[in-house]
């Protein structure tokens, strides 16, 4: 598929996507979220990509739902068109690691999007914030759900009933985000965590993912029993053994996914 609004590349393992509409600061359109799930979906099958990082650019990594593509919408339009439901569903459906590098305005959809990420690396020029309610509207892809389970209730009620935009240095301290660095090196670091995940067995990478994920959707107890079970089973893959050996031998362990 030949994309207009997004620019994708392999870089080593990684697949680097960059969402690629200037001219309305990355705004998400039906057209980028297709393409973005399209890129998204190749990534998942390429046997060559372990890692995936979505960015935009120094300005924006999105600025939100397109406005104006959602100005003249009714609700009869959003609610039976279902309205960005399927490219929810495909993001969270992807399997691999996907880090956020954000800079710039992360808004509104943006901040969501950069939430479905499975984790967020900024740069000290972002700025996070659901700003709908000025809009006239609410979040629509999590800012509500997953920001509350992120950052907790005050500061999210604070974020969506303000609209206010959140520095990268709170982003940080509120655990919005992993990292902050240097705008000059947002890309170099962000890459460079890529190709840390990419070193290790896909196998546990996707494992570990799900854990994770699992702790939003159950109780502790429920969650632990997951985690243990999953433990459980790596021990069945020959990169537990060549992780192990290797640890034990003193040298760097070559994961082969098996
Ligand atoms: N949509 C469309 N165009 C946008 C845009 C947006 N969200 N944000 C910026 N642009 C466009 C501007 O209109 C302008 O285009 P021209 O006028 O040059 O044609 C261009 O990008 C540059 O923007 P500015 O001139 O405004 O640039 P500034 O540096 O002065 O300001 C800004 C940057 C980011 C502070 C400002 O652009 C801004 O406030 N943008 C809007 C931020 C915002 O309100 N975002 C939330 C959007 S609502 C749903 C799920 C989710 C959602 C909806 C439905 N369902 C499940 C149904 C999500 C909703 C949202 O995200």
């Amino acid at each position: 598929m030949a994309y207009e609004t997004i620019v994708v590349e392999l870089v080593d393992h990684t697949t680097l996507i960059k969402l690629n509409r200037p001219d309305a600061l990355n705004a998400l359109n039906e057209q980028l979220l297709s393409e973005l799930c399209d890129a998204l979906q190749a990534a998942q099958k390429n046997s060559k990509t372990r890692c995936i990082v979505i960015t935009g650019s120094e300005k924006a990594f999105a600025a939100g739902a397109d406005i104006k593509m959602m100005s003249t919408k009714s609700f009869v339009d959003a609610y039976m068109e279902d309205m960005f439901t399927e490219a929810s569903d495909t993001i969270a459906r992807i399997r691999k690691p996907i880090i956020a590098a954000v800079s710039g305005y992360a808004l509104g959809g943006g901040c969501e999007l950069a939430m479905m990420c499975d984790f967020i690396i900024c740069s000290d020029t972002a700025k996070f914030g659901q700003p709908e309610i000025n809009l006239g509207v609410s979040p629509g892809l999590g800012g509500t759900q997953r920001l509350a389970r992120f950052v907790g209730k005050s500061k999210a009620m604070d974020m969506n009933l303000t609209g206010r935009f959140m520095d990268a240095e709170e982003a940080e301290r509120c655990g919005l985000v992993s990292r902050v660095v240097p705008s000059k090196k947002l890309m170099t670091e962000t890459m460079a965590a890529a190709s840390k995940i990419a070193e290790k067995s896909l196998i546990t990478s996707t494992a570990v993912k799900e854990m994770v994920h699992r702790s939003f959707e159950t109780t502790l107890k429920e969650g632990l029993l997951f985690e243990r079970r999953l433990f459980h089973a790596l021990f069945a893959t020959e990169d537990q053994k060549e992780g192990m050996n290797a640890f034990i031998e003193k040298r760097e362990a070559q994961f082969r996914d098996k």
